[in-house]
This record gives structure tokens, sequence and C-alpha cells, in this order.
């Protein structure tokens, strides 16, 4: 048999700063994860969901139609069952950093949080209105102690209708009461997705997948929602400023401490101790220039958008931040946090600090998060970073970063679109009328070494982006966007099509808007919300040309997200492999979890769920799905012809023209 031939470092990722890492792991001998990846092929049968090991009579691996587990589950029921479970776990991740975000909330109102403030009194209060809570007379503090009681409340509430739903479109509310799918309470939704899947509990794969939009549902419209509205309160609600990302942010002469993971409630913390007198003067103590920050995964997101601290890059570039030899401590909290870091930093003198009580490492150094004592800990974790300075030995750091503009809130584009005397978002559904804007994308999620990095997602990007497509972002998939240099604003404008570009010069936008991390999703329903209720694009998000894709996926929490998405009435794809793929050979009829999630939910709830590995189909079926919703919508068809007579390049071209003609083409000819 002829050896598997090995990919090269750009077969591997499209980013140099990557491929220059590569070639040192290569030169070094260590594995990363592209390595693994390659050494790694995925078992066909757990990789389609037809794999069960839900109980001791198996595992039960069926590989033909028609065959049923020891217990007597079908195909279908497996698939369903263990597609719930995915989602169960990633709706549990994103929840469970809610809840930790309003106990944080709850230290802070009532004065016990060191080195917390809230920062954002006017979400604290709109928030805060949403429920009812009365804010007119009354201390932010007041205020935020009964917003923490309220959502901690939705974790444990067992009946009734999680709070944030009420933020929904009227009528998608009403859709989820008649469908039975709204979400009680968040942990009781988990709880039974668990139950529901024990060994001879629900058999019926549309009964549980009806569950699985449930639990999604209690994620993005309670947990995560829950997340991004306290991040904003305590650390501020995100507004465009200048950042970096990519290796290349890495410093030489500086200590360098990459915060990785995703709550940003230690992360924050270590920014605010990295700018004290004490910390400074311990590192110039060490020999180094001070602390240098940068983050990985959507911890970089977090600190990124609101502090401007860069991103030394996505999911796919923890290990390569190590490879560089310059960092002196890599501190994770929760979430795709890799168990390679540990073994990889022997071979250089990095640190790898584990801080959340709910995830060790063997061979890392842990150093509990307690948010009582944040500003402690976090100086605490800075000083061991900076002992550390003096153990360095060959660095490698790549010259490649990129500038980017982050930070688009919800709250901020209702606020660029018309300023703080008319902040709407009349213009951007103005400009889908017309169509300028054709559509909207969310185009987020992971990285994933099964398809080169970063490819699919700056692909489906650059291409839409061509259409009049506007994209948002979150997640990993914003940072690979970054760093190709698609969030620049004006500088990337070359690049987009006429009516998008018109739009953007004339607001002052990039065509790529950074909306957060992968919890702050929630913002884009937001968004939607107020697409719908600004009028003139129907009454409910399933109307709205917009399409969600995730085209590097690879966690259960980007399940959990396609899901809510879906059930809001989203076209949600994604790239890469499909966890419910069925038999190969399979008879298109005979999928029953695939179909259902596609053209059963579709009938639902107005979105559906697909698997689409080949990325210019996504393109393609994007485009359609817009397409199909400006013409329900009685929209003009789309056409470019139209557009790109305005804005900037118009101006430029004019200025070009001698003064009569320019007077002619703006004012017309006198007389005629
Ligand atoms: Fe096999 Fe049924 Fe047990 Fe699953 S629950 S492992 S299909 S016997
Ligand atoms: S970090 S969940 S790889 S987006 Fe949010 Fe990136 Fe996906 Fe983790």
């Amino acid at each position: 048999m002829m050896a598997k031939e090995k990919k090269t470092p750009e077969q591997l990722s499209i980013d140099p700063a990557a491929q220059e890492m590569l070639i040192r792991a290569e030169q070094i001998g260590v594995g990363t994860a592209f390595t693994r990846a390659e050494n790694m092929a995925p078992c066909n049968i757990g990789g389609a969901g037809m794999c069960c090991k839900l109980c001791g009579m198996g595992p039960c691996r069926l590989t033909k139609e028609g065959q049923t587990g020891v217990c007597g589950a079908t195909i279908d029921t497996i698939q369903a069952r263990n597609f719930i479970r995915a989602i169960a776990a990633g709706s549990a991740a994103h929840s469970d950093h809610g809840r930790d975000m309003a106990f944080t909330l709850k230290a802070v109102a009532n004065g016990e949080a060191e080195g917390y403030y809230i920062r954002d009194v006017a979400k604290l209060r709109t928030v805060a209105a949403h429920y009812d809570i009365p804010i007119e007379g009354r201390a932010p503090e007041e205020i935020a102690n009964d917003l923490a009681d309220l959502y901690l409340a939705q974790f444990g509430q067992q009946r009734g209708e999680v709070a944030p739903l009420k933020r929904a479109p009227a009528k998608r509310q009403k859709l989820w009461r008649d469908t039975k799918v709204v979400p009680r309470g968040i942990d009781r939704e988990v709880v039974e997705a668990l139950h529901r899947t024990h060994i001879g509990d629900d058999q019926d794969p549309e009964h549980i997948l009806q569950h699985a939009v449930r639990t999604a549902l209690a994620d993005g419209w309670g947990g995560s929602m829950i997340a991004t509205d306290v991040a904003d309160i305590l650390f501020g609600t995100p507004a465009p400023l200048l950042g970096q990302a990519n290796l290349g942010v890495l410093k030489q002469d500086m200590v360098n401490v990459i915060v990785h993971g995703h709550e940003p409630t230690l992360s924050e913390m270590i920014v605010a101790a990295s700018q004290t007198p004490e910390i400074i003067e311990y590192a110039k103590a060490a020999g180094a220039k001070g602390v240098n920050l940068a983050g990985i995964c959507c911890t970089a997101n977090e600190i990124l958008m609101r502090q401007g601290v860069p991103a030394a890059g996505n999911f796919l570039q923890q290990e390569l931040a190590i490879l560089t030899g310059a960092v002196e401590a890599m501190v994770v909290d929760v979430q795709c946090i890799m168990q390679a870091l540990v073994g990889l930093a022997t071979n250089f003198h990095t640190k790898i600090i584990t801080t959340s009580p709910k995830v060790k490492i063997k061979g890392a150094t842990h150093i509990e998060f307690d948010e009582h004592k944040a500003l402690t800990i976090a100086k605490q974790i800075l000083r061991e970073a900076i002992d550390n300075y003096k153990n360095r030995g060959d660095i490698q750091i790549p010259d490649v970063r990129e500038d980017l503009v982050p930070g688009f809130s919800h709250e901020y584009i209702n606020y660029m679109l018309g300023g703080s005397y008319r902040a709407s978002f009349r213009p951007l559904n103005d400009a889908i009328i017309s169509g300028r804007i054709r559509g909207v994308a969310a185009i987020v999620g992971c990285n994933n070494p099964r398809s080169q990095h970063d490819y699919l997602h700056t692909h489906v990007t650059s291409e839409l982006l061509k259409q009049d497509v506007l994209v948002v972002q979150t997640g990993c998939g914003a940072i690979a966007s970054a760093k190709l240099g698609l969030l620049l604003g004006e500088a990337g404008l070359d690049k987009v099509g006429p009516g998008l570009r018109e739009i953007c010069e004339t607001v002052g936008i990039p065509p790529v808007l950074h909306m957060g991390s992968c919890v702050d999703n929630t913002r884009i329903l937001t968004v939607l919300t107020q697409m719908v209720e600004e009028g003139g694009l129907g009454d409910d998000i399933d109307q709205v040309p917009a399409v969600g894709l995730a085209p590097e996926w690879m966690s259960e929490k980007a399940l959990a997200i396609g899901t809510y998405c879906v059930a809001s009435g989203a076209y949600v794809m994604f790239g890469g492999s499909s966890p419910i793929s069925g038999m190969p050979d399979k008879v298109e009829d005979s999928d029953i979890v695939l179909r259902y999630i596609s053209e059963g939910w579709e009938e639902l709830y107005g979105g559906k769920l697909e698997f689409i590995d080949d990325p210019d189909e996504m393109i393609a079926r994007t485009l359609a799905h817009i397409d199909k919703k400006r013409a329900e919508l009685g929209l003009p068809e789309y056409d470019p012809q139209r557009f790109g007579r305005s804005g900037d390049a118009r101006m430029r071209e004019l200025e070009a023209l001698p003064l009569a003609e320019r007077q002619a083409a703006l004012y017309g000819t006198p007389g005629k």
C-alpha cells in the first residue's frame, strides 16, 4: 500500500504565520493538532452518528441500513440521541459561562468582587427594563442585584418560560409556544436531554429533536444571552477600536502572556493588573520592557473588542503560539483548550496555568480564580509569568500581523446607523430593501484541522462580499477574517460589491462586522430581531434575507448555536463533516434525521440546518436563499449594475473631471 503523502504547511493553513510555525514544529520534531489530524483518520461509524455507547450492552456500531443496536434502537434514533447530547453539552458550556457571569454580577452588586465595577450603567438599565425591574431613582448596584437574582433564577427555574425569550419577535414567541419548544429553565432542559437519551427512554427521533430545539433555545435565548448581557454591563458594551491579530503581536522584549478560553472575568482583570505600576516595575526588574498581553480563541475576542488587546490567533494557533518560544505563560479558563498544550510546553519554557475550578490539566500549574479576589490572583499569575522570562530559549516570532477594527455590538450598529440623535436600524433595512445590500450572512464558528486552516472561512466570506452580502462574524471565524485584512474599514472595500461598498463608505464601516465571541452569537439574534421590529423586512426572523454559516465548525457549542439559530428562523449551513451523515450508500429519502433537521424544521420554524462540505455550494445556497427571501418580501431583484455610482469611488471619479464636466455631472446641464 502506498504511504499517505504528508501535507505541506501551505496545504495545512493559508496563514503564513501558521505555516512558519508548522515548519518550526517539524524542525524541532514536535506534533501539533495539524499533524495529529493527519495521523488520526476519523471513525466512519462514529463520525456519521451511527455508534451508540449509551449502555453496557454496546457499544453498538451500526453499519447497514435496517440494522439495530442490541436494544433494538435504529440508526435514526441513535443519530438523534447523539445529536441532542452534543447540543446539551454545547448549551451547558455556554450557559454555565452565563451562570458564572451572573454570580460575578451579584458579587459586584454587593461590593464583594475585588477590582470589578459596573462599567455600562446604560446597558444595565436597558436590560433591567426588559424584565420590568424598577430602574428610576435606584443605584446601579441595586438594579444589578435584582438583575443578577433574576438571571440566576433562570438556571434552576422549573416551570414557565426563560425570561430573555420575551426579547424575540412576538410572532416567533407565539410559534415557539404553539410548537411547544419554549424552554422552561436552562438547567432543566439540559438535564432532560440527558434523561431522554438514557437507555430505554425517548426513542422517537422527531420527539428527541423537538427537545434538542428546546435545549438549544435555552442556550441562545437563555444562558448565552445572559453571558453577553452581563459581560457588557461589567466590562463595557463593545464599540469599534483599533486592534491587531496574528502571532506577530507577540513581542521580543516583553513578557508575553496569552489568555485563552472564554470567560472575560479573569482576562479583564489580567488586563487591569498588567497596567498597574507594581507589575510594570516587576517586569522591568526582570529585564523586560513590560508585560505584553495577547489572546487566543474567544478570550481573545472578549478583550480585543473591549480593550484593544491583540489576538495572537484562533483555535488552531494555540499550539503555534507556544512554538514561538516567546510565551512566558498561557493562562486558560474554560472551553477549546487542547490538552496537548502541556506536553508541547515542556519543549519550551512556557507555563500553562489553569484557573477554572472546573478545568485542570495534568502537568499544568493551577492557580484557581475567585472573583472575590480577582485582582490579587491576576497579579499573582502575572508575577509567575514575569519570573519565567529569564528561562526563555530560542525564540521565533513570525513577522505577520494585521490591523482590524472589532467591536460591533448591536448597540453600536444601531448608533452608527443614525448617531445618538436618531439611532436606528432603518438605514440597514433600507439598504437591503433597495438591494444595495443583497442580504446578510453570519459566518461564525471554529477552526478544524480536518480542513485547511482559515481557508473555508475566508473563501466563503470573500466570495459573499463580492456579491454585496454584508457579513457579521464572531468566534474564531472573525479572527480568520481579521488576519486576512477583511475587518479593516475602507482598506478592504476594493474587495466588495458596488452596493455594499456604497453603504460601507457612507456609514464608515468595514464590510465585515466583528461582533464578538461565540456566546455573542446572541448579538446576531438581537440584530435580526431589531431588523424585524424596524419594519420592511417582514414580521419575523425567517423572512429576513439572512443566512448563518459555520464553515470550519468542530465544537458541540457550534451545534447548539446552529440549532437555536434555526429555531429562531435562520437557514444555517455547517461546512466539513456531518455528525449525522448516516449510511454512505443511503437512499436519500431514508435519511430521517438529516431530512427532519432541514425540511422538517423548515416547515416548523422557517429555518433549516444542513451540512455542506463544498464551500462553493455553501455560497451558491446562501445566495439562492437570500434571493428567495427577497422575492418573498417583494423586494427588487438583486442587480449590482444599479449601484456603485455614489460614495467615495464616485467622488474620486468626479474629482478627476474638468470643472465644467464635474458640475454638469453633479448638478445637470443648465437649461436641460
Ligand atoms: Fe446498544 Fe441500545 Fe445500549 Fe445503545 S442503548 S449501546 S444501541 S444496546
Ligand atoms: S473559541 S467554540 S473554537 S469559535 Fe469560542 Fe473558537 Fe469554536 Fe472554540
